[in-house]
């Protein structure tokens, strides 16, 4: 256990909250994160299960009609992000909330969230309805993913970098270097909250906003022809998969049948088997622009790992231990490949550890039997996460601090893996 991770953790947790959910950071990312809020809620069950369950259906009151649950969702109060609401118009747009949003979408690890904030305290869930408010809302989010984000090969679809949650990952350098950007002005309020080396460089956010006006331009249609950025993400496809299997549990737990959702977990587990590359050992990025698969091991590729039944497992273990991720000997699980010549250790997506990832890793692990390594990333988190203050993401070497403090989820996820330890 590590000494005063509950107290600082809890600090962390009270400052960012807003009254119905949870900032990521107070400065750098002053509104509702799509994945982060579902990050957050599994540890702040933890400390109030009524405040998970809000920060989960504030987040479901901003779903659109057609099922998406948008990647931010604006505070009124806060101008000090970009792009921010203005940029979006999410009112313009026929189906969007009363709430301004951005069209983007992020990770789909909800229904997983969802899950495990009923379990914190399946009494206060029952009593409060918590289920069967997240149940259909739940159920339209992977209805749009299934619908408008799948590829033919039943994968998931990012339209933009910042879809993966990975914004800077060298997974898509090659998408978009075909990209020409067309955005001139790009306002960077990230840069007073983090160094300009720990930040995606302006080359890359002139992309982001071109990618995202023109996704905006078509009124956020999924299926135009003309979109700029159209790739598939083993991350994206295998969170949206561990939580179909989790909607098999919820929708038990309402009386609805679930095996359809088993059978869907199951489907995208075996459609990964497209972005598996032998030779390098992980799964791999698709894009659908041009058919090329995207030859860079990153986290995304080691996300896999969470599923049950999944072919390549043994191998994507020996990569994770490999001197390309160098389990147990770097600082928790770098985002990218040590080796490889895009490997930059303090950019962002491009090499530094992050909690989640190590989060989702330690998960994995558990399950798998791997006891010993998935408590050594629970000891490393939980110092880390104090020695850091709550740190973004961390140099994968030395363990030093990088991008913005008091992060949430680094808060939460570290006090969750935590208990579970503590708890067994
Ligand atoms: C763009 C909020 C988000 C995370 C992402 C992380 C970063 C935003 C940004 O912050 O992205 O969505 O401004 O860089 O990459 O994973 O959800 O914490």
């Amino acid at each position: 256990m590590t000494s005063g991770l509950e107290p600082a953790a809890t600090r962390v947790l009270v400052s960012n909250w807003r009254g119905r959910y949870t900032v990521p950071a107070g400065g750098l990312y002053p509104h509702q994160w799509s994945w982060d809020s579902a990050f957050i809620a599994i540890g702040l069950r933890h400390l109030s299960p009524r405040r998970a369950q809000q920060e989960l259906d504030s987040l479901f009151s901003a779903q659109w009609a057609d099922g998406r649950l948008p990647h931010i969702v604006f505070s009124p109060t806060r101008n000090d992000y970009s792009p921010g609401a203005s940029f979006w118009r999410s009112g313009d747009v026929a189906g969007a909330p009363p709430v301004a949003t951005s069209g983007l979408i992020q990770p789909a690890n909800h229904a997983w969230a969802a899950l495990l904030v009923h379990q914190a305290d399946e009494q206060e869930s029952r009593r409060r309805r918590f289920l069967d408010r997240a149940y259909p809302s739940l159920v339209r989010w992977h209805d749009y993913l299934s619908t408008r984000r799948s590829s033919p090969d039943r994968l998931a679809v990012v339209l933009h970098p910042w879809e993966s949650g990975t914004d800077n990952s060298p997974l898509w350098d090659d998408p978009l270097s075909r990209v020409r950007a067309t955005v001139t002005e790009i306002p960077r309020p990230d840069l007073e909250h983090a160094p300009s080396s720990e930040r995606p460089s302006n080359a890359e956010y002139g992309k982001y906003l071109t990618i995202a006006a023109a996704y905006r331009d078509t009124g956020y249609d999924d299926a135009d022809a003309g979109l700029l950025f159209r790739v598939e993400d083993p991350l994206s496809t295998a969170l949206w998969a561990r939580s179909e299997f989790a909607l098999a549990e919820i929708a038990e737990q309402v009386g609805a049948p679930g095996e359809h959702h088993r059978d869907r977990a199951r489907a995208l587990t075996m459609a990964l088997d497209e972005l598996w590359d032998g030779e390098l050992g992980c799964y791999l990025a698709r894009d659908l622009r041009t058919g090329e698969r995207q030859r860079h091991r990153t986290v995304n590729g080691l996300a896999p790992l969470l599923l049950p039944d999944l072919p390549h497992a043994d191998e994507l273990l020996a990569t994770l231990r490999s001197g390309s991720f160098a389990l147990g000997r770097a600082v928790m699980v770098p985002s990218a490949d040590l080796t490889a010549p895009t490997f930059d250790r303090s950019r962002y997506w491009r090499g530094p550890s992050w909690f989640n990832i190590a989060w989702l890793l330690a998960m994995a692990l558990l399950e798998r039997g791997e006891r010993a390594a998935a408590r050594e990333l629970e000891r490393q988190m939980g110092r880390l996460a104090v020695a850091s203050g709550f740190a973004e993401y961390v140099d994968p070497w030395t363990g030093e601090p990088r991008g913005t403090l008091s992060f949430s989820w680094t808060a939460a996820l570290a006090l969750d893996l935590e208990r579970r330890f503590r708890d067994q």
